[in-house]
């Protein structure tokens, strides 16, 4: 299988995130995406190779330009106004209920009033090169689908930083700009075909559901944790079936604390008949390896073989796919992980 990989993700190195309340080490580091890369380069069934340059256009496409704008220009801004920053976290939120009845949305010129405009949480630090580091998880979402449009049956794009939970308007969660919708839009648009984003993160796709919450022509299926425990809490319920056109294209999966291997092995079927309805013409998995039973930060049970058996199950829609890296904390188990995924996808 071939693997897309780029060391433009070293650029993305915060040393702090806020996270209950507690400045912390990030869980989401540079390591993650190294352990990864080491252990599918010493497996002979993988090749490893390096994106292609796609621009902002396919982001555009996706994403509120002014949100690219901002990752764009706005560690400079801050740092400006305040040289000792050296990772840009907001400090006030431009949540709706503050406007509500008086006022439309607008985005604020002020720099620091910005950051809270276009980021929603704290465990997203901007830093210097950060946005450059998006741009490469977005090039190799983008690299590893063009693989498969042209007639690889799969490949893997090791994304880093991860995209799930990026929003049209929004960035956090680790996430900048959403690799998989970028990836399933441009595939969806260029080929006029209908696709699917199976996403077996722990946490719910936020970001990818509600930028094709309205679509038909790209459904959403999600496993995770039920947001009325798990990040990002917002949504991810079972009753959240899509609206307008796209009602009926959206299914989420909530999963109880500590399900195990059966419990999610049943629900991917549950999840792979509602794709097999649908009949895409190729699959974007969104995957995440934190439903791990000893992941740091999460409370599911499923094992390695669990992970095996998932691909296993994906690999019996007989569709072409990309998969593409989001989450998972546990970095010792975390290459062996992505790979029995692959393998059992047929790597
Ligand atoms: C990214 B991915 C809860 C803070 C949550 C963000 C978690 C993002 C997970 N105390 N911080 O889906 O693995
Ligand atoms: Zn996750």
């Amino acid at each position: 299988m071939k693997v897309v990989h780029t060391a433009a993700h070293l650029l993305h190195d915060p040393q702090v995130e806020y996270e209950s309340s507690i400045a912390q080490t990030p869980f989401e580091h540079i390591g993650r995406a190294e352990a990864i890369r080491a252990t599918l380069q010493a497996d002979p069934r993988f090749v490893v190779q390096q994106p292609t340059q796609w621009g902002t256009a396919p982001i555009a496409a996706v994403h509120n330009p002014g949100l690219i704008r901002f990752l764009a220009e706005g560690w400079d801004l801050y740092t400006a106004e305040h040289p000792d920053v050296r990772e840009v976290v907001p400090d006030v939120f431009a949540l709706p209920g503050l406007r509500s009845k008086m006022s439309v949305g607008r985005e604020p010129t002020a720099i620091g009033g910005r950051v809270g405009y276009w980021c929603y949480e704290t465990t997203t630090p901007l830093t210097q090169t950060t946005y450059t580091a998006a741009l490469g998880a977005v090039d190799t979402a983008l690299t590893a689908t063009s693989l498969v449009l042209n007639g690889e049956r799969s490949a893997y794009g090791l994304c880093r930083p991860p995209g799930h939970h990026a929003t049209t308007d929004l960035y956090g969660g680790y996430c900048f700009f959403n690799n998989a919708a970028i990836a399933a839009h441009h595939v969806a648009t260029t080929t006029g075909t209908k696709v699917t984003v199976l996403d077996v993160d722990y946490h719910h796709g936020n970001g990818t559901q509600q930028i094709f919450y309205d679509r038909d022509d790209v459904q959403y299926v999600s496993l995770h944790g039920d947001p009325a425990r798990a990040y990002p809490y917002s949504v991810g319920f079972a009753d959240e079936t899509g609206s307008g056109r796209g009602l009926g294209y959206n299914h989420n999966f909530p999963l109880p604390v500590r399900a195990d291997d059966d419990l999610w092995i049943a629900t991917l079927e549950a999840a792979c008949e509602r794709i097999a309805a649908f009949g895409p013409s190729m699959l974007i998995v969104s995957l995440g390896l934190d439903t791990y039973i000893t992941d740091p930060i999460c409370d599911l049970a499923v094992t390695t073989d669990g992970m095996r058996r998932s691909g296993d199950v994906v690999r019996q829609l007989g569709l072409p796919t990309v998969v593409v890296q989001e989450g998972g904390y546990d970095v010792g188990a975390l290459g062996a992980n992505v790979q029995a995924w692959l393998v059992g996808l047929g790597a």
